[in-house]
């Protein structure tokens, strides 16, 4: 996968962008399944990194009000209420720039085993890893640790001086060779260009294997922070996004992450049909608002979308591998320039049964 071909595919029209990203969809995914994720901030503030985007930074002067680690009953408490509301994940976030091996990890550690008592996919982001740490979490349940790139390599030190991006490729290498699953995205709209967002998603896609889960934020511009008047990201900017990663990165759950507050219900929709399939449900993210569940579950009804049960999910993947394409998107060498669909590209010179290819996306 190449900067130009991720490029091409983000400036395909809308339609047939966003028809590519639904052959995509309905191959690797449950089609009417939204993984329902809930957040809670288990540690709130006073952190040393100084993120520009960030309400929990030091650097930024925020509403933010400093907490110290919540206790494991206190956070199993939530997690129940999470898992009645219908959440199947569980994620855990601490204001640490890393790791430290303390009393307060070890704590982290009870949680962690609490959590996954109670039947959630157990979740944590807490800044930087390193092996042996990725491993207790690991070895106490934790299935996905979240730690994202944010933007490109190039635009990154205009964001984040206290860490670079090869320390979280690291930690994320850590993650990884522990056995849990990798969740890392990014965020739009902190003034970067296009360019930077595409080189994000190139980043993503040529890891090894991909990540598992993909969230987009939309920047919440908090007060206090030096993002604070950067403009909400374009709304079809960000679906173009959406869609982009959903055909480079099949697999992944894509989330649509921070900023929902913003978007109305046809913008979700719209992202929900480019190939977005998780949220965060529960009125709050980490100290920012998010849509109340009520209304993300009308929304979904009215949709006719549902839950999605990660088994379910699982099974899907593992299917559309045992099928055993080669290439991702078993269209994508036939849509040349210009061509709406690889119908009109193909002479029927490949060797391929697009007959019977068709059969099984739609299958
Ligand atoms: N401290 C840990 C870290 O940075 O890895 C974990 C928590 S941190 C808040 C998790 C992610 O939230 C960040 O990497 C960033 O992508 C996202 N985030 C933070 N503030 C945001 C904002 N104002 N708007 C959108 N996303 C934000
Ligand atoms: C992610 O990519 N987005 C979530 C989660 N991972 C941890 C966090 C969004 C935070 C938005 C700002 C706040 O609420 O503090
Ligand atoms: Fe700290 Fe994470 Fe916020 Fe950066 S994003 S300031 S590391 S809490």
């Amino acid at each position: 996968m190449t900067l130009d071909e991720i490029r091409d595919i983000y400036n395909l029209p809308i339609t047939t962008l966003i028809f590519r990203a639904q052959q995509v969809h309905q191959k690797y995914q449950d089609p009417a399944g939204v993984q329902l994720c809930t957040l809670k901030s288990i540690k709130t503030g006073r952190c040393s990194e100084d993120c520009a985007y960030c309400p929990q930074s030091a650097h930024n002067q925020t509403f933010v009000e400093p907490e110290v680690l919540l206790d494991t009953p206190m956070i199993l408490k939530d997690a129940q209420a999470a898992k009645d509301g219908g959440a199947s994940r569980f994620c855990m976030g601490a204001a640490w720039r890393r790791v430290y091996n303390t009393k307060q990890f070890d704590n982290i550690i009870e949680t962690v085993k609490g959590v996954k008592d109670i039947g959630l996919e157990v979740c944590c982001t807490l800044g930087m890893l390193d092996a042996a740490q990725a491993m207790r979490l690991k070895e106490a349940g934790c299935d996905v640790y979240n730690h994202n790139l944010d933007t490109s390599r190039e635009y990154y030190c205009k964001i984040i001086t206290t860490r670079s991006y090869d320390d979280r490729l690291q930690t994320i290498q850590n993650v990884r060779d522990a056995g849990m699953e990798v969740c890392s995205g990014g965020i739009l709209g902190m003034g970067e260009s296009i360019e930077d967002r595409l080189k994000l998603l190139l980043e993503l896609a040529s890891m090894s294997p991909q990540p598992d889960s993909v969230p987009i934020n939309a920047l919440v511009a908090v007060k206090g922070t030096p993002l604070e008047d950067q403009k909400f990201v374009d709304s079809f900017e960000f679906v173009r996004m959406i869609a982009t990663a959903r055909i480079i990165m099949p697999k992944a759950m894509v989330r649509l992450s921070a900023g929902r507050t913003e978007m109305n219900d046809e913008m979700q929709a719209l992202c929900y049909l480019a190939g977005a399939n998780s949220i965060f449900l529960g009125d709050k993210l980490l100290t920012t608002a998010n849509p109340n569940a009520t209304d993300d579950r009308q929304l979904l009804d009215k949709l006719g979308l549902h839950a999605l049960n990660p088994d379910d999910a699982r099974k899907i993947h593992a299917a559309a591998d045992a099928e055993g394409h080669t290439h991702e998107d078993p269209f994508a060498e036939h849509l040349e320039e210009g061509a709406s669909s690889w119908a009109h590209a193909c002479e029927g010179e490949c060797g391929h049964d697009h007959e019977a290819e068709v059969e099984t996306a739609k299958a």
